[in-house]
């Protein structure tokens, strides 16, 4: 893709003056040069930190930089539990005005840079952190301080730091994106990583900012996946950071808060962090449907079949969605999932409690919020059509950081392995092209079919570690569609390349055969899965004890499990889960 023109950004390629002059220059003795909004503005003083326990008065307000291109929902909402008010960014001389600036960075990066371009956005921003004003950059808003990026391009940065963003190498079997939880290598001047030590924050993204000796006073902290990449830097005031604050727990809001309120509590000698692993996620997921009364509840099958065996025959009822979310954050899971399980037959946008549960779980869950069902084309019974990326855009805004798609996604690949062309307007290509891979996980659905013989079937089969009822060693894993109704003519390892090549950015593999059974993962369809894709695997189906992760973790290359029956009955609790798996040598985020 050509770059973008740069008529009013503060890049001038190769690496701008500005940027040569800062990597030489002290970080308490900022000298800038660039001026060209200089004197007019800014003479805001940085206001006095606050009591944290106060909500914030007027004045408390943090500057937004939101050009539009994806979900800052959940940004907003960590700002706004820690007291503080929001006002957008709507001209240039928004930013140059702010007392605190926070830069969440979303979307691809010549978009990006084409919007902030454009819209004078560019040179403002640039004025700003020149100036040393409070500044927090999120992700993108991190990349696009560098010169350029590799994505779609090369394409120019706003040019203040040194260095070139690349994409990750998945040569050397490092899934890309890099998804989950990394603990840091912290530099001792930080500031706001002084408290987190060795405990993890949430990454999401493939492309990443590598350090050298030019950009080497701008590096806060690192991060290996691979490689050692930048995982934050700082400046005086100008902090930036690779990984998602709002969506890191705790740990992630004590980052903003010492954003928000420097030097609010006292600053002790910083315990250094020291990078890790990627940990291994755990995700707790709630399949949520209207009951009979039409209440929006937490529901959980066996084997896909949510009814109490009663003669009144109800949706077996676990509890409300906002309340299990909210609790399984503070257990500790590393994510929460929720699956409008008949979202195939209704249509999601006429489903407004989802998106209400979206709304109100995203004010209290920093963790990442998945949520799937019912993403597809749609045409109400007015005739009015709805694309699928419009029903996952309205997922997004109302906190969804990641959609899940389940039928559509078998639709299209059949398709895809049918005729060999990406026609890009499947609901899966059109989502992942606007929100990105990682927004986009595909969730599959597979029954075992035995056979006495591999080659009876022209999809892949396995050799199986216990024989089929019938002394049958082998099985192919067959897709199906609509909560498991219908069985499809593709199988879940052609269907799991086949998504991969179309732009899904991780999968969800459930098992139909243990879903509610509790007797442990099928380790042989997630061994087939995870060795044939090299993007991230979500195991699914059959967790009863917290051994069963320990043997999925450890037998398959999984990045994530996820339960539902377990937690939802309160068998075993995600904390337990999680010291099992220290136990075993296994890392999790803690
Ligand atoms: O096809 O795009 O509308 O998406 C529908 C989504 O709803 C899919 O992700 C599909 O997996 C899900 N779904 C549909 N029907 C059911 C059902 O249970 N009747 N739930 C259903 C799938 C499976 C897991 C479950 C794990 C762990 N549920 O999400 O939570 O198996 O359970 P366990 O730990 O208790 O064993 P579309």
């Amino acid at each position: 893709m050509e770059a973008p023109p740069f008529s009013s950004s503060c890049s001038s390629s190769p690496l701008s003056s500005t940027a040569r002059l800062l990597s030489s220059s002290s970080s308490s003795s900022l000298l800038f040069r660039r001026n060209s909004f200089s004197k007019t503005h800014y003479s805001a003083k940085f206001k006095s930190p606050r009591n944290l326990s106060v909500r914030a008065s007027g004045d408390s307000v943090v500057t937004l930089l939101d050009y539009g291109a994806g979900n800052v929902r959940s940004v907003r909402n960590a700002i706004r539990y820690l007291g503080f008010d929001i006002k957008d960014v709507q001209t240039p001389e928004d930013i140059l005005k702010a007392d605190r600036l926070v830069f969440p960075g979303v979307g691809a990066f010549a978009a990006a840079m084409d919007v902030l371009n454009k819209n004078g956005m560019a040179e403002a921003l640039c004025s700003y952190i020149e100036k040393d004003r409070p500044f927090l950059g999120i992700c993108l808003g991190l990349q696009l301080l560098f010169e350029s990026s590799e994505e779609n391009g090369p394409v120019n940065g706003l040019g203040l730091i040194p260095g070139v963003v690349g994409r990750f190498d998945s040569s050397n079997g490092f899934r890309v994106p890099h998804i989950g939880w990394n603990a840091l290598h912290i530099k001792d001047n930080s500031e706001i990583l002084d408290d987190i030590g060795n405990r993890h924050v949430y990454f999401v993204h493939s492309y990443r900012a590598m350090p050298s000796d030019d950009n080497k006073e701008w590096i806060s902290s690192t991060c290996n996946y691979g490689d050692n990449f930048i995982a934050s830097i700082r400046r005086g005031n100008v902090h930036a950071v690779q990984f998602h604050p709002e969506k890191s727990g705790d740990v992630g809001l004590s980052i903003l808060r010492r954003f928000l309120y420097p030097k609010s509590t006292t600053t002790k000698k910083p315990t250094e962090g020291k990078a890790s692993k990627l940990a291994k996620r755990v995700i707790a997921c709630l399949d949520v449907r209207a009951n009979d009364k039409g209440d929006l509840v937490v529901t959980k099958g066996d084997q896909y079949d949510v009814r109490e065996h009663t003669e009144e025959n109800e949706v077996r009822n676990l509890g409300k969605p906002v309340e299990l979310a909210g609790q399984y954050y503070i257990d500790g899971a590393d994510e929460v999932s929720f699956l409008n399980i008949t979202g195939f037959r209704d249509f999601p946008l006429g489903d407004l409690p989802m998106l209400q549960v979206l709304r109100y779980t995203s004010e209290n869950v920093f963790v990442p919020l998945t949520v799937g069902g019912g993403i597809r084309d749609f045409t109400d019974a007015n005739g009015r059509h709805y694309t699928s990326l419009e029903v996952a855009s309205e997922y997004f805004r109302s906190g969804a950081d990641k959609i899940s798609i389940g039928s559509d996604a078998v639709y299209a690949a059949e398709e895809y392995l049918r005729t060999g062309v990406k026609t890009g307007k499947t609901s899966l290509e059109q989502i992942s092209r606007v929100y990105g891979n990682q927004a986009v996980v595909v969730s599959i659905d597979p029954r075992r079919v035995y056979l006495k013989n591999p080659n009876d079937v022209e999809f892949k089969a396995v050799k199986l570690k216990n024989p089929g009822p019938n002394g049958e060693e082998y099985a192919w894993y067959q897709c199906t569609v609509n909560g498991g109704r219908e069985g499809r003519p593709i199988g879940a390892y052609e269907l799991a390349k086949a998504v991969e090549e179309l732009g899904a950015g991780e999968i969800l593999l459930n098992c139909i055969d243990c879903d509610g059974q509790g007797k442990g993962f099928d380790i042989d369809l997630i061994k087939l899965i995870s060795d044939a894709v090299s993007i991230p695997v979500i195991a699914s189906s059959g967790a009863g004890a917290v051994e069963h992760f320990t043997e999925v973790f450890t037998k398959t290359n999984a990045s994530a499990a996820l339960a539902a029956g377990i937690f939802h009955r309160k068998e075993v609790p995600v904390q337990s889960v999680k010291e099992h798996l220290l136990q075993e040598g296994i890392e999790v985020r803690i």
